[in-house]
């Protein structure tokens, strides 16, 4: 057959749409949005629709090079894997286990990060594994412990046409997940749902909101709480029914004194009168869903912000009934079940952590390893990887679908850090990132439709991806680059694998009994058909939509915990030197640091290059007009856009987008993480990417 269809799911954001692949005399020529896929109904976005370019594009890896004087050049498999895994060895023998360390992309497959988890944190022996969860839903997963007990999204994209008010928060779906959007505006049309926007920006999300609320960046905490105040003193709270449910009522509603909405109108420059009107809407509310994500998760006070939110569905019972609840969006194809898998630095798989003992005896056994061998301590989160490079503690860095030198916060400080590693080994499919060109070992991985593997989407339905061609040149998946390395490092042993599925069935017996159970999964029940949301504990289990029905928590009590939370600012405020407030973010055309969605004429075209948004009353006061090149600096560096000038941003806020990095031919001084501020969340270790104070000019030519 000349013609033939695939099953996929979508390799870019955590809606988890389901797609059909084209391939002709074996090539891939179409992408088209799945029918029967309960996530997007045969919808797509632009991003997979234009991925076909892609499997030919200029840049890509076939196969891997070695450094050598100064350069990188090609090699066969056999030397670079024996590089990698003696240059691993030496490190280990000669510093310890901690001073190798591990950083992927959470679009990579889960079996990809059992294999990695395994390897480091068994057979080598640190907590050294990190992956993009942490800048990206750290913060959302550390809000659902602190308020749950775990980390398990409850909500499913079937409350989207139950709910008759959507509370979307710090979360531009128009741009950012715009198949779910799609499903929200219809909901709007047909069922009338309110929606209450809350963002600085009028975004395109802002833009179809009943209630937008235009908060001071930073200031998420105090509305919510001003919002639960005005929800308890107006009589919206059953407090008979809450305190079945919920612990810390009473010490809640304490703090809540502080935040009376005159006092939180002046916080976040909204009018009180908008405060009160939106809490009303809650109040009034029979099934609330809300919706948030980098706005809250990341800032210094992410997992407050996430807390105080949780609160408001807890308090007005908007819990665990169909159209009500938290639904959490992720971003990258597969976070949650990086998230799972154990693929950061204080988890171990199967919805684990390093710090519990039990947890570790469990790993343990399942890997036949000593206890002790498992690390009682989390390892360093990605920021702390970064410091430990630039203090010599860290020594080696794996890095695997990630492009840190152009997504981490301050790109001096991280390349100065990255170039500081004796090895560091840069697996992608694409060369030259900003990340592969300071490499010693480039990788030649293979991508999306041509490697098979797992991902688990937002609302945890797990989907199998099957490999459809073969890689280019030289190029290997993933999973088995992974193998053989770990083979050359000596654990022949415990890296028997040959095919994805032997690490699928591995992984699955470590989900059993626990939320994530995917005991009734398998590559065959995956194949050709809809993946079951999660947990599916037994073969013939249909999966399980929404979790909590019973309002049982896990919890000791079994009860979640209203938690009383005070707003504090951001980590950098403003100064007289730099008044204005820069937010980074996203745009509908290119994907996180752009290495793919650069290569692809249609998307690229559509903005080729950065810009800097800037309100018309900052833009007169500053002589700068439209298409003016401006320069943005903060206290650590300086980045170049071309002016926007839009009444949609507050006063004395900027806003550029985080993709056009240095390797992209963009230049190499537009990207915004040059000035961002590499501070995090203590509770999540999320940066804080949405707030940096700078300074802003007109570009002088010359
Ligand atoms: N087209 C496209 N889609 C993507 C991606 C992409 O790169 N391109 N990336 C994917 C990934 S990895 C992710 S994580 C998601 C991210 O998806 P989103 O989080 O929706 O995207 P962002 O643009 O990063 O930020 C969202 C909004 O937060 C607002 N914001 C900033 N500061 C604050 C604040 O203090 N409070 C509040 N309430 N809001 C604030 C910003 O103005 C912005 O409109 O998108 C995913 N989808
Ligand atoms: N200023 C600012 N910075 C941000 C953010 C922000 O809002 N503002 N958002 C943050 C967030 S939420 C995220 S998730 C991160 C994303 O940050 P990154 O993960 O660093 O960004 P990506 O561009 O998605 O990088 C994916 C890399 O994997 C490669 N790749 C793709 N498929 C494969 C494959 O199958 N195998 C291999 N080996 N490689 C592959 C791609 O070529 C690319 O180099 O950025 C963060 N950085
Ligand atoms: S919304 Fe997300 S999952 Fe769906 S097609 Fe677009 S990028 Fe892919
Ligand atoms: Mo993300």
């Amino acid at each position: 057959m000349t013609i033939q269809w695939k099953k996929s799911t979508c390799p870019y954001c955590g809606v988890g749409c389901g797609l059909m692949v084209e391939t002709e005399y074996g090539k891939i020529v179409q992408v088209y949005g799945m029918n029967s896929h309960p996530a997007n109904k045969g919808d797509i976005c632009a991003l997979p629709i234009n991925y076909p370019p892609l499997f030919t594009a200029e840049g890509r890896l076939t196969q891997p090079m070695i450094r050598r004087d100064g350069t990188l050049s090609p090699v066969g498999w056999d030397e670079a894997v024996m590089h990698v895994a003696s240059g691993l060895n030496r490190i280990i023998r000669r510093y310890g286990p901690d001073a190798v360390a591990f950083y992927g992309g959470a679009a990579s497959f889960t079996e990809e990060y059992y294999l990695i988890n395994k390897l480091m944190k068994a057979a080598i022996g640190t907590n050294n594994v990190e992956c993009t969860a942490r800048l990206c839903m750290a913060s959302a997963s550390m809000g659902f412990i602190s308020t749950f007990g775990a980390d398990a999204p409850p909500a499913c994209y079937n409350d989207i046409e139950e709910a008759d008010l959507f509370f979307i928060a710090g979360n531009n779906m128009a741009v950012s997940h715009p198949v779910l959007f799609r499903r929200v505006c219809a909901a709007r049309i047909k069922n009338k749902t309110r929606i209450i926007v809350v963002d600085p920006r009028r975004s395109e999300t802002a833009c179809m909101a009943d209630i937008h609320l235009q908060i001071k960046p930073g200031t998420d905490v105090a509305l919510n709480n001003a919002l639960a105040y005005i929800l308890v003193k107006e009589g919206y709270v059953d407090e008979t029914t809450v305190a079945r449910y919920t612990i810390g009522f009473d010490n809640l509603k304490e703090v809540l004194e502080e935040y009376p909405p005159a006092r939180v109108a002046r916080i976040t420059g909204c009018t009180e009168t908008l405060i009160r009107e939106a809490a009303c809407i809650i109040g009034q509310a029979k099934k609330m869903l809300t919706f948030w994500f980098q706005g809250y998760n990341q800032s210094t006070q992410a997992v407050f912000k996430n807390n105080t939110l949780h609160n408001l569905s807890l308090l007005t019972n908007n819990y665990c009934r169909p159209g009500a609840g938290p639904l959490s969006i992720t971003g990258e194809a597969n976070t949650l079940g990086c998230r799972w898998v154990g693929a950061l630095s204080h988890l171990l798989p199967g919805m684990r952590m390093v710090s519990n003992p039990r947890h570790r005896q469990e790993i343990a056994e399942y890997w036949d390893v000593p206890v002790e061998k498992i690390q009682a301590t989390p390892g360093r989160s990605i920021l702390d990887i970064i410091h430990g490079l630039h203090a010599g503690d860290v020594r080696a860095l794996w890095v695997v679908a990630s492009n840190p030198a152009a997504s981490l916060p301050h790109t001096q400080w991280v390349e100065e850090g990255l170039s500081k590693a004796e090895l560091l080994i840069v697996q992608d499919i694409f060369h030259p990132t900003e990340t592969s060109m300071l490499a010693d070992v480039v990788l030649a991985g293979a991508q999306w439709c041509e490697k098979t593997g797992t991902l688990i989407s937002s609302e945890r339905r797990i989907e199998l991806v099957e490999k459809i061609i073969d890689p280019p040149g030289m190029a290997k998946s993933d999973c088995e680059i992974l193998w053989l390395i770990a083979r050359a490092m000596g654990f022949r042993k415990e890296f028997p694998f040959v095919s994805p599925d032997d690490v699928f069935e591995e992984w699955k017996g470590m989900t059993r009994g626990r939320m994530c159970d995917m005991s009734g999964v398998s590559y065959d029940r995956l194949r050709d058909r809809i993946g079951p949301q999660l947990p599916c504990p037994e073969m013939g289990h249909p999966g399980t939509q929404r979790l909590f029905a019973d309002l049982q928590f896990p919890r000791p009590d079994g009860r979640a915990a209203l938690l009383a939370r005070d707003y504090k600012e951001p980590a950098e405020t403003t100064t007289e030197e730099y008044p204005f407030v820069l937010i980074t973010g996203r745009l509908a055309c290119h994907f996180n640091t752009r290495t793919r969605t650069s290569r692809i004429k249609h998307l690229n075209d559509v903005e080729p290059e950065n810009f800097v948004e800037i309100h018309p009353v900052d833009a007169k006061n500053h002589g700068i007009a439209e298409g003016d090149t401006v320069e943005v600096t903060s206290r650590r560096g300086r980045v170049c856009g071309i002016a926007r000038i839009r009444s949609r941003l507050l006063i004395g806020n900027l806003f550029m987008s985080m993709h056009f990095g240095k390797a992209s031919l963009a230049g190499d001084d537009k990207l915004a993480n040059l000035v961002c501020n590499p501070v995090y969340d203590v509770h999540s270790k999320q940066p804080e990417f949405k707030y940096c104070a700078v300074k802003i000019a007109k570009s002088v030519p010359g």
